[in-house]
């Protein structure tokens, strides 16, 4: 009785210490789906070999197919965890090789990793800013389309359902009645809707403003682009002399060619605009002397105004009025007076 036990003891210990069966695999391929945007360290499965060796003590190890480090295995346990960025648009799929070892022998698997697309990428504008150049006052045929934007997804495997909308100068979310510009929302084709005043004092010259893309039915991700749209200059304003009155001494028994005063006019049209306020001033009711001679003379550029004879008499004349013109290049003009002494 008491032989019998040593040798079954005997027998249990032998087989425990030679560790002559290697690791195996139930399967010769695992399959197993995580999400692109899955966070460093996530566990996306377990993948445990058996070994018959009770006591053999079995490491993991992934040996192919791990491209850029995408995953690691916890050596002891074979945990499979993202390990470095993962990204559906570049990398759909990875198949690795996986070994266990323990020690002496080491047997393979397969675990194929399918990376699951989700909506990472916001919608992309063709452009990161659109210009265009209008009219101003035109109101003709509106609204009126002025440019169009477009902007495509990089989840190219999703139907992007872009929405497009509007927001800044000129776009009233509260109350679009009172928006002057409107996008259409599927095509991204934005209108003029209003006649647009480019010049001082209420006007603007450039209206800026941000068009977005949602893409998801508008219910995902936003990208953005700049829009700028100029206005391009008509000549609808006259000058205007800023002063309702000119006044000034014009000096007795002066020399002819002496300077009385400057007017200058204002015209808040576009100076880079063809002649739309380029001004040229005249006399438009002078003055006569004595001998029937013109007593002002105005210089067309500056404004300037001087004397065009000599030896003026206050006695006989005490004060002087004239009418001057200020007249753009469209033919807009500008009148005011002047009253010397
Ligand atoms: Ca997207
Ligand atoms: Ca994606
Ligand atoms: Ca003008
Ligand atoms: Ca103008």
């Amino acid at each position: 009785m008491s032989i019998f036990i040593s040798v079954t003891k005997y027998i249990r210990i032998g087989i425990g210490d030679k560790n002559d069966n290697p690791p195996y695999f139930d399967q010769s391929l695992y399959e197993a789906e995580v999400n692109e945007d899955e966070d460093i360290q996530h566990t996306v499965i377990t993948v445990t070999a058996k070994d018959k060796d009770e006591s053999s003590r079995i490491r993991y190890e992934i040996t192919q197919g791990n491209m850029g480090g995408a995953f690691a295995v916890k050596n002891e346990t074979g945990a499979i965890y993202v390990a470095g960025p993962l990204d559906y648009e570049s990398r759909k799929e990875y198949k690795l090789r996986l070994v266990a070892s323990d020690n002496l022998n080491e047997n393979h698997t397969t675990v194929v990793i399918h990376i699951k697309d989700v909506n990472d990428n916001p919608p992309i504008f063709d452009r990161p800013t659109y210009e265009t150049q209008i009219t101003e006052e035109d109101d003709r045929n509106l609204p009126k389309k002025v440019l169009q934007v477009t902007a495509t997804d990089g989840d190219r495997d999703r139907t992007p359902d872009i929405v497009y909308f509007l927001t800044g100068q000129g776009v009233d979310d509260q109350d679009p009645a009172n928006s002057k510009f409107a996008i259409n929302t599927t095509t991204g084709e934005i209108y003029v809707l209003k006649p647009l005043d480019r010049d001082l004092p209420h006007g603007r010259s450039q209206w800026r403003f941000t068009v977005f893309a949602e893409d998801e039915g508008g219910n995902g991700l936003v990208g953005y682009a700049d829009v700028l749209v100029n206005l391009k200059d008509i000549n609808d304003n006259a000058p205007f002399f800023p002063y309702a009155i000119y006044t000034g001494n014009v000096t007795e028994n002066g020399t002819a060619g002496m300077t009385v005063m400057t007017m200058t006019a204002t015209d808040y049209d576009d100076p880079n605009e063809g002649t739309n306020a380029r001004l040229k001033y005249s006399i438009e009711q002078n003055q006569v002397n004595e001998n029937g001679e013109l007593i002002f003379t105005i210089d067309e550029e500056t404004g300037v105004i001087s004397t065009a004879v000599c030896c003026l008499d206050r006695e006989t004349n005490p004060e002087y009025t004239i009418k001057v013109v200020a007249m753009d290049g469209g033919g807009l003009k500008g009148t005011n007076v002047f009253k010397g002494r």
